[in-house]
This record gives C-alpha cells, sequence and structure tokens, in this order.
C-alpha cells in the first residue's frame, strides 16, 4: 500500500503544526532553482560541539516518579532532560544505519536538503530511504534530513521498539492524538530557533544534538518572523547572532544541553527551541497535550 506520505511543503491557508516548511514556499524562478540546486552541493563544515556553560545547563534527572515529574517540570512547564527511561527500548540496541537499509531501504521518505528550513535554498524531495542513506548519511557532501517524518505510522515494524513514555498519561489527550516523528541526518542538520503548539518528549536515539531552549515569556526577544507562515520560526541564528540587527537578543536568557544517546528532553508547550546534530543522529519525538 501507498505510505501515508506528507510533504511539509508550501504551507496552505491553515499553518503548519510545526514551525518546519515555510521557508521554501513562495514561487521561484527557475534560474533560482538552479542556484539552490548548485548551492546544496556544497556543504560547510559544521562547527564543532559547543561547550554548554553550567549557568545555562539544563537539570538532569533519572527516572522521576510521575509525580514528581508533573509538580517539577510539567506543571511549572520548565525543561528537563530526563535519564533512564528509554534504556529499555528495543530500539537502543538494535537501531543503526544499516538495521534501517535492511527494514525501511526501499520505502520512499521526504527529505529536507539545504542545512535549515529558513535558507532560501532548502527544498524537499521524495526518495528511498536507501538513497537518502547512501547520499546524506554515508557520503555527506551535502545536508539532507529525514525530519519530522511519521515513520513509525508508514513502517509499523519501526514502532515496536519504541514506546510512549509513561508521563504523556499526565496530559488530557488521548494516546491516539500523541503525534510520533522520526529525525534522522548526518551531522550539521540545524532546526532553526521555534516553538511548537504541544508538550514534546524528544528522545535520543543514536548520536548527538546540541539544544538551545528559550521561554516562550522571552519571545520579544527572539524577534519571531512576521506573518502567518513563519511567526512560530525566530529570526535570529542562535549560533551567530546579528546583534546589530536583533540587539534585545542578549537579553535572552538560555537553557542548553548536549542530548545524548538514551536522554529525552521534555520540551514544554511554546519553548522555543534550536537543534544542531552533531553526530549521525536519530530521533524520536512526541508532541501530546
Ligand atoms: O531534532 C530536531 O532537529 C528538531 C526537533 C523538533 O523541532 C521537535 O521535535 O519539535
Amino acid at each position: 500500500a501507498a505510505p501515508a506520505l506528507r510533504l511539509r511543503g508550501p504551507p496552505g491557508p491553515a499553518r503548519p503544526r510545526s514551525g518546519r516548511g515555510g521557508a521554501a514556499a513562495g514561487s521561484r524562478g527557475g534560474s533560482r532553482l538552479r542556484r539552490a540546486f548548485l548551492l546544496q552541493r556544497v556543504r560547510v563544515d559544521p562547527p564543532p560541539a559547543p561547550v554548554v556553560q553550567p549557568e545555562e545547563a539544563l537539570p538532569h534527572v533519572r527516572c522521576p516518579s510521575l509525580e514528581h515529574f508533573r509538580d517539577n517540570y510539567l506543571i511549572p512547564q520548565q525543561p528537563v532532560v530526563l535519564e533512564g527511561i528509554i534504556d529499555h527500548w528495543p530500539c537502543m540496541k538494535k537501531w543503526s544505519v544499516d538495521y534501517f537499509c535492511q527494514v525501511a531501504g526501499c520505502r520512499t521518505v521526504p527529505v529536507e536538503l539545504g542545512s535549515r528550513y529558513t535558507d532560501e535554498e532548502w527544498s524537499q524531495k521524495l526518495m528511498t530511504v536507501n538513497d537518502f542513506i547512501n547520499q546524506y548519511i554515508v557520503n555527506e557532501n551535502s545536508v539532507g534530513y529525514l525530519a519530522q517524518h511519521q515513520l513509525f505510522d508508514q513502517i509499523p515494524e519501526l514502532k515496536e521498539d519504541i514506546s510512549i513514555p509513561d508521563y504523556c498519561c499526565l496530559g488530557e489527550g488521548e494516546e491516539d492524538d500523541i503525534t510520533i516523528n522520526a529525525w534522522f541526518g548526518p551531522e550539521g542538520t540545524i532546526s532553526p530557533l521555534h516553538q511548537d503548539p504541544q508538550q514534546n518528549f524528544l528522545a535520543q536515539v543514536f548520536g548527538r544534538k546540541y539544544v538551545c531552549l528559550y521561554s516562550p515569556q522571552d519571545s520579544e526577544n527572539l524577534y519571531p518572523h512576521e506573518g502567518q507562515i513563519l511567526h512560530n520560526t525566530s529570526q535570529v541564528d542562535v549560533e551567530d547572532p546579528d546583534l546589530n540587527k536583533f540587539p534585545n537578543f542578549r537579553k535572552a536568557a538560555r537553557q542548553s544541553c548536549i542530548l545524548m544517546p538514551g536522554q529525552v528532553l521534555f520540551i514544554p508547550v511554546k519553548y522555543w527551541h534550536y537543534i544542531r546534530s552533531l553526530d549521525i543522529s536519530f530521533s524520536v519525538s512526541f508532541w501530546w497535550s
């Protein structure tokens, strides 16, 4: 059966659920597209792994009880890195690049091309998992990101290797309403600073990710894009901010971490997040309410 693929292409009148998928929207002339095609062949070496300063380090907590998580993080809407809660997931031992070739190699998935979805030259295309792995994971000449894709609905076999974190039962929504997305890419993928309308558990299966978070209370210091499509995405490049253009960005209080395999980051509703992969990386996100 045809997979339930949904490209996060140019959004229609309704806003896409997440910030992704907007920048490349809009019409482009052929020459611009050709230029984009050439640009995306060139991969700029990503900067090294940043050092997280102690004053901005996110708290870590190991296997908190439901009550502890609810009272200290969910109700006050404080982000936290949870440890020890996915060690038992079969994916932690099973998943590798080779494994994806075996179980999903022939399946077609949407891939984002270009470093970040706010770049002009960003685009998306459909390709098989085998082609994605050959072109963007094994040969890292340019950045391709299998991002925000409901891979587990497409390939239910993979769903057996993960489970919905117990803490989601603290929400008011039904389990069926939880959106589970896969994020698979090489070193150097960047999700620009943006916010989403649901709570999120971002579980790291392999590879590391550098994550910066800012409270929704700092929104005005983060210069969201104007207009409907990208208003949940900041104009500021977190790792190289233009402080002349965005002077109040220095007032925004950052929390950060290097998310390691086996760790799960709780990102409260509307918390701004910026994420750069430091290795070949696979994450699973759970959006819940
Ligand atoms: O890991 C990433 O690149 C982005 C994840 C994200 O934005 C999300 O889970 O909402």
